[in-house]
């Protein structure tokens, strides 16, 4: 097992708390994860798939108030309530132990305590951490493994007197003697707790098994104590995917992007480019964590081992590699389970069999307007199930990272795609980005714009004006031709009609195809008020039926909106008080002056 004397008395000190039945430290192996996964399908909270469509697969429902990570019970603990900022729920960390010891004092009982040693990055990457992560949950354990480096390796990495980033979580459902086990233990929402420790680097779960809110290692990890991390010591933990192109003379480039959710960010991971010899492979759909190296590059890791992708509307029309990757060996949460026991959503392909199932486990009637797969229901499988997986996935020191995307859902005002003047523009561009509401959500004026800085609103573990001065920090650190290019993209653009001017999907690879030749210093770019723009005629939309005027319409810079924006963008840099760096003040003075010049 292990001899870190840290680790071993850290255990002992929550099975004292957590009063288990018994404690089991997860080695990660195959013969474990066959173990758990019958056990989960021998009482019920389980079932397997039919081993001739979807081999080593299996399917799982959860309670109806754990299906999505809870926003407003996630709290960063830090000493003020300044440190945690103004976009973050703040609990003061003596406060909340308190609280939390009371609800975790014999929680277990009645239960496993697993012990999950895992590795955020490639196993023995000088970038990789290693958390140990305690739980009563046997569906965090095989989803563990699949995100992470899991089990005895990771053990071994972390060594005697390693560190480890603590991660402690319970489902709060202790069981007496005898009492039978319901399908998928959890406490109400307002009751369940998703803390994190800056200071400390601790992480303590409470109340929900799924997703973010118990697969610790990772928004509360990789995102949210990673990014104090990355302040602390020089690096950045981002809400990005990170995808190579491959150009037809067989040129590699990697590209990092960040989008807010629902902005389709596992699609353009995978996306499959329309235009001739182009390819795109996918190192990874939801987090990158990015440092300078010696050769003055900014070098990017995927942190995690496999994707947990939302599932509705994956077919092979809008994703096949995302479709192809969930064949087999994949963990599926709350889709529709059809009679011969294979799975079924909206926007799968073809229609729902006969008696297929709803994610509730009630009969599906297409008729009405129930869904039959969650809205968040989702897929668990390893990064090596993706047919254009990139072969440097696992490589410890990363991919080169030569351009930054930030965008949003913005029917208005924002062009298709356009570059940033500078670093400390991009990180501006990224400051602001967001999707216009629709009338679908309650609550907010439709038309108006959500921000979501740097997709990071609901992952930063600090202060969020303070890790705009980290970002505009980093800049620093390398010659400027090092720094990787900052470019603002938009597939959702609409005309007077409400029509999208742009196709989307496969063609948006003509974008990455552009910024692809940019980051070569081609000169097909042209100066804007706001940013560099495409010189006319520098996307290639050979073969695309878009009407030269839709093209303009899609490049247009209204100073009327962009006015709109402008006082929007200062509003919303309001919130920061006194933490909003000044070089995001004068980035942004400086396209208030060019937009106000006739
Ligand atoms: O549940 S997760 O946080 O892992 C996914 C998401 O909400 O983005
Ligand atoms: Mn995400």
């Amino acid at each position: 097992m292990t001899n870190n004397k840290e680790l071993l008395s850290w255990v002992k000190k929550w099975e004292d708390i957590f009063k288990p039945k018994n404690v089991y430290w997860c080695n990660g192996s195959e013969e474990e994860n066959q173990d758990i996964l019958n056990y989960m399908v021998g009482n019920g909270s389980a079932i397997k798939l039919n081993e001739e469509k979807r081999p080593n697969s299996y399917y799982f429902q959860t309670d109806d108030s754990d299906v999505a990570r809870v926003e407003n019970r996630t709290f960063i603990c830090s000493p003020l309530e300044e440190e945690a900022g103004p976009t973050n729920n703040w609990e003061e960390p003596q406060r909340m132990k308190e609280k939390m010891l009371k609800v975790f004092s014999g929680a277990m009982q009645g239960r496993t305590m697993y012990v999950i040693p895992f590795s955020m990055g490639p196993l023995k990457g000088d970038k990789s951490y290693i958390g140990i992560q305690i739980t009563d949950s046997p569906y965090v354990v095989i989803h563990m493994r699949i995100m992470t480096r899991m089990g005895k390796e990771a053990l071994d990495v972390l060594g005697d007197n390693g560190q480890f980033v603590p991660c402690i979580h319970s489902v709060g459902r202790p069981l007496k003697e005898g009492e039978k086990d319901v399908k998928w233990p959890c406490r109400p929402i307002e009751e369940k707790y998703i803390c994190q420790f800056p200071q400390t680097k601790e992480i303590w779960s409470y109340g929900s098994g799924y997703g973010g809110n118990a697969l610790l290692g990772k928004k509360c990890f990789a995102l949210r104590i990673a990014s104090v991390l990355g302040k602390e010591e020089g690096w950045l933990a981002e809400h990005m995917l990170i995808l190579s192109l491959t150009n037809p003379q067989g040129e590699k480039k990697y590209i990092a992007a960040a989008f807010p959710s629902a902005c389709g960010k596992t699609n353009l991971a995978m996306v499959i480019p329309t235009i001739q010899g182009w390819k795109v492979e996918t190192v990874g759909d939801d987090i990158a964590w990015m440092r300078f190296g010696k050769d003055g590059k900014l070098w990017a890791i995927n942190p995690e081992n496999g994707f947990f992708g939302v599932v509705p509307q994956t077919s092979m029309d809008t994703n096949p590699n995302a479709f192809l990757s969930i064949q087999k060996n994949t963990l599926f949460t709350n889709v529709g389970l059809t009679p011969d026991k294979d799975v079924w959503w909206e926007g799968i392909g073809y229609n729902a069999p006969k008696g297929t199932l709803n994610w509730k486990g009630e009969l599906y009637d297409e008729n009405s307007d129930e869904v039959c797969a969650q809205k968040n229901s989702r897929f668990t499988t390893p990064l090596n199930e993706c047919p254009v997986i990139d072969p440097l996935y696992n490589s410890p020191q990363g991919v080169p990272i030569s351009a930054i995307l930030f965008g949003g859902r913005r029917p208005t005002t924002i062009p298709l795609v356009y570059e940033a003047k500078s670093w400390n523009h991009g990180v501006m561009i990224g400051s602001v980005i967001g999707s216009e509401t629709t009338a679908a959500v309650i609550g907010l004026k439709q038309g108006e714009v959500r921000r979501d800085p740097f997709a990071m609103k609901p992952f930063c573990g600090y202060n969020m004006g303070d890790y705009f001065k980290h970002w505009i920090d980093m800049g620093k650190k390398t010659q400027k031709e090092n720094l990787p290019k900052i470019f603002s993209v938009n597939w959702f653009k609409k005309d007077e009609n409400g029509n999208f001017l742009w196709p989307g999907y496969g063609e948006n690879s003509r974008i990455l195809a552009y910024i692809f030749d940019r980051c070569n210093n081609k000169d097909i770019a042209q100066d804007s008020p706001i940013g560099k723009i495409p010189k006319k005629g520098a996307i290639n939309i050979e073969g695309l039926d878009v009407k030269s005027e839709d093209m303009d319409k899609l490049f247009e810079i209204n100073r009327t909106l962009w006015k709109e924006e402008i006082a929007n963008i200062e509003d919303f840099y309001s919130i920061f008080k006194e933490h909003l760096p000044e070089e995001l003040k004068i980035e942004l003075q400086e396209i208030k002056d060019n937009i106000n010049k006739n």
